[in-house]
């Protein structure tokens, strides 16, 4: 990393989505240059991943921490270029991020109520504003790659699922065709769908099946690595469709619904004929929190669009001393 990064500050304003975390970085991050936010994504990964673990690692941040890097947009119609990035490396989009950054910017007064777009590194996405804590935002194009692609899983046989793109790759899996010897998985036990005491449980299904699609080289168009694994459930609260569990790159689960988890279960129901335009799909986290999905159709591609809500939790100076061992943070052990 940069030598002038070293001992500098750095601004960052906290939120959480639906419980999970993100840190914008609001003066203070590495000048990516020019070129593509795709390329900006590869310059930051390469150049700048000690300034990324100092940003959301412990001793700062921790596991959880989504961060988000915002600057000048490649597409003059957005408001801001973002990156996002977590305990391991960059991130293709985020979901539950960009309700973060929209609630972050309109906390900031950089923008108020109303349309603005943001520049990623998959490409633009829309955001709708209330102009408090809520944001819709509209996704990029989302689909199914792959139908009831089977895996042979190391302690649990073979496991059936979807792969889906929704601004990440996803495995996507019914958690109640899940072997009968994780049983308070697959039936949810007494309260009839599985909850944060399972997390264990749910972290070892997903992380064996994440490495089952790595060892037999399962991957989504052009190579694309699955890295998120997503299982699915009955919901908590009869009012929501289905409750998931999202195992992220880093093998922190995601404390919402997942914005891109999300669209890619869009996309499978879409594809299956199971949700039209105009039907709303109510995706609940394992902590209970909800997104709201609907799709909508251009030009024959499938677009996302997901409701959320965000707030505030710290506005900050990062401070990277010299002299601090762990400056750049602890590295997680699970890249
Ligand atoms: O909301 O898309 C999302 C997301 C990805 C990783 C963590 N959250």
């Amino acid at each position: 990393m940069s030598e002038s990064f070293v001992g500098s500050r750095v601004r960052v304003i906290d939120s959480h989505t639906g419980g999970e975390p993100t840190r914008v970085v609001i003066e203070g991050a590495p000048d990516l240059g020019s070129g593509s936010m795709a390329d900006r994504r590869i310059r930051f990964r390469d150049l700048f991943d000690s300034f990324r673990s100092a940003v959301v690692n412990e001793p700062r941040g921790s596991d959880v921490i989504v961060g988000a890097l915002i600057c000048e947009p490649v597409d003059p119609s957005c408001v801001a270029g973002v990156l996002f990035f977590n305990n391991v490396g960059p991130l293709w989009m985020c979901g539950h991020g960009t309700i973060g950054l929209g609630v972050t910017l309109g906390h900031l007064g950089r923008i108020g109520k109303g349309t603005h777009r943001f520049d990623t590194a998959v490409g633009p996405v829309t955001i709708d504003y209330d102009g408090a804590n809520g944001v819709s935002f509209e996704n990029v194009h989302s689909y199914r790659f792959a139908k009831n692609m089977s895996v042979d899983v190391e302690g649990l046989g073979m496991v059936v699922g979807d792969i889906a793109w929704g601004g990440n790759w996803f495995f996507l899996v019914d958690a109640a065709s899940l072997p009968a010897s994780r049983r308070r998985v697959t039936d949810g036990g007494a309260t009839g769908t599985f909850g944060l005491g399972d997390i264990e449980e749910l972290t070892d299904i997903a992380w064996r099946i994440r490495q089952a699609l790595e060892q037999n080289g399962i991957t989504g168009a052009d190579g694309g690595e699955i890295d998120h694994i997503e299982l699915f459930g009955l919901p908590g609260d009869p009012k929501n469709h289905s409750r998931n569990f999202v195992l992220c790159p880093g093998r922190a689960y995601d404390r919402s619904p997942c914005g891109t988890g999300t669209s890619a279960k869009l996309a499978c129901l879409f594809e299956d004929g199971k949700l039209k335009p105009g039907d709303v799909w109510r995706q609940e986290s394992i902590l209970g929190s909800v997104f709201e999905g609907s799709v909508r159709v251009e030009g024959g591609k499938m677009i996302p669009r997901i409701t959320g809500t965000a707030h505030i939790t710290a506005d900050a100076t990062l401070i990277l001393d010299p002299s601090d061992p762990f400056r750049m943070g602890i590295r997680s052990q699970h890249s």
